[in-house]
């Protein structure tokens, strides 16, 4: 995936209490184009595998239940400086900290049930989007 791309989730609790147009809106308002677009729902085998940077943290166990819970949507998206500006748009893990307007601000409630993920660099964005697409289903 070329450097101008970033990987996100739309979490299951955000899913749950109907936000996924609000933030596919405020994605898309925001100038990403969607390249690659599915709602799945991971495994625990998924997720204990995407988040295994995290597998020592305290956190992790309730992290993998959380994210295996319901459906996600994954997508690809397409922006210059992707992965940055979407981690901007996002705001900060704990939506407490996180800026007016940004979408942890407005959709999520906790720090370990925060609406939505972003890839936190070129490299990772390329891991997780392979991760969930095939080469065929990005475009
Ligand atoms: P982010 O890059 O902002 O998604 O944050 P991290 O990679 O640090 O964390 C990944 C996920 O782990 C968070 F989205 C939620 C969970 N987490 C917690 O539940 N508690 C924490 O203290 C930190 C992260």
């Amino acid at each position: 995936m070329a450097d101008n791309r970033t990987f996100t989730m739309i979490k299951p609790d955000a899913v749950e209490n109907g936000h996924i147009g609000g933030i596919l809106d405020q994605i898309t308002a925001s100038g990403f184009r969607i390249v690659a677009m599915k709602l799945t729902q991971m495994t625990q085998r998924d997720a204990e595998t995407f988040y295994a940077i995290h597998k020592e943290r305290p956190f992790f166990g309730e992290l993998v239940e959380f994210m295996t819970r319901g459906p996600i949507v994954a997508a690809i998206l397409e922006k210059d400086n992707a992965v940055e500006d979407f981690r901007t748009l996002i705001g900060a893990t704990n939506p407490e900290e996180a800026a007016e307007g940004t979408i942890r601000k407005k959709y999520a409630k906790s720090i370990g049930e925060n609406a939505v993920h972003g890839s936190d660099s070129d490299e990772n964005a390329q891991i997780e989007g392979a991760f969930h697409f095939a080469g065929r289903e990005m475009f």
